[in-house]
């Protein structure tokens, strides 16, 4: 294969930080080679598990969600699609590539939004356990009202990664939305925290997710216990963990865009992108719009 030399003194991207002070990448548009990265990973014949809940009138979200992934998500190496659903006959029949399937895993449906959304770390965790580990080795855990828009491939492999949530990267410490109140398990002082992660995309070897999802369900029923809950549910615990746990290798925001936040130059791509939900609709009840 021929490339390029990568040249030390000539950095790609000077505008963002590609590096943690813990030496994890952060994928940023342009610092990879994508044809480099594939022919590693086709080395190791790498398979890939997609997570996505389409819980409720969620399932409306699968059809664009599969088939953009088609296009764009993993394109040329083996997927599992494992949709867990209460709504198994809504899913439909897709045309697949080769070498990837959809898996529809029958799941309870929550009353509560937020238990929706929160429980996928103990589903995720216990299927990781008794059958994603024997059929994948990597899980990316992603959630099912978005749309591919552009390549996300083999990069953002590691052993455990997150993704910069669009609307913080560029604010403060003291902006982030971590959970500030010392009584639940997701607190995070004023004077602490890297970057502030979104919920809906993280991921890395299934023993990582195991150990990342039995953490975050954990302190979610010791907080239920103490009648408290985390004010951006699996997302407070997320990043509390990731405090802790730093993770191998972050994703840009591009890998997480949402059009309320404009299009920033440093977003050079929207790879996986928010589709544009009415909530009284998807959850029969207004949420607070997140700051
Ligand atoms: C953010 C996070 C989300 C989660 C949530 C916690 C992003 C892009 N999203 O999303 O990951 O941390 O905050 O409050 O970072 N779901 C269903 N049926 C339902 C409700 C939810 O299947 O009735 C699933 C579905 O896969 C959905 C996910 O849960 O994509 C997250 O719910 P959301 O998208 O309504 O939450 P949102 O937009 O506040």
């Amino acid at each position: 294969m021929f490339y390029d030399k990568p040249e030390c003194l000539k950095p790609i991207r000077t505008d963002v930080l590609t590096l943690t002070p813990w030496l994890a990448p952060i994928v940023w548009n342009g610092v990879f080679n994508r044809d480099i990265l594939n022919a590693q990973f086709h080395q190791m014949d790498v398979r890939v598990g997609l997570t996505a809940f389409a819980i409720k009138k969620y399932v409306m979200f699968l059809p664009k969600f599969i088939e953009s992934a088609e296009k764009f998500f993993m394109v040329g190496h083996k997927v599992n699609y494992y949709i867990f659903t209460d709504r198994v006959k809504e899913v439909s029949n897709f045309t697949l590539a080769e070498g990837r399937r959809v898996v529809t895993l029958e799941v309870p449906a929550y009353e509560r939004w937020q238990d929706v959304t929160m429980r996928r770390m103990e589903m995720i965790r216990d299927y990781s356990m008794n059958r994603f580990t024997n059929e994948v080795d990597y899980l990316v855990c992603v959630d099912v009202d978005m749309v591919f828009l552009d390549d996300v491939g083999v990069e953002i492999l590691s052993n455990v990664f997150g993704t910069l949530h669009p609307g913080f990267f560029g604010a403060l410490r003291k902006e982030f939305t971590y959970e500030r109140r010392p009584q639940s398990t997701a607190y995070i002082a004023f004077d602490a925290g890297d970057f502030y992660y979104a919920g809906g995309n993280f991921g890395g070897v299934i023993e990582e997710v195991i150990k990342l999802t039995n953490f975050c369900h954990n302190a979610m029923l010791e907080d239920k216990q103490k009648n408290v809950e985390a004010l951006w549910h699996d997302e407070s615990y997320l990043n509390k963990y990731f405090l802790f746990y730093k993770p191998t290798k972050i994703l840009s925001p591009e890998y997480i865009w949402n059009n309320y936040y404009g299009s920033p130059a440093a977003v050079q791509k929207k790879r996986f992108l928010g589709i544009e939900k009415d909530y009284n609709v998807v959850r029969f009840r207004r949420a607070i719009s997140k700051p």
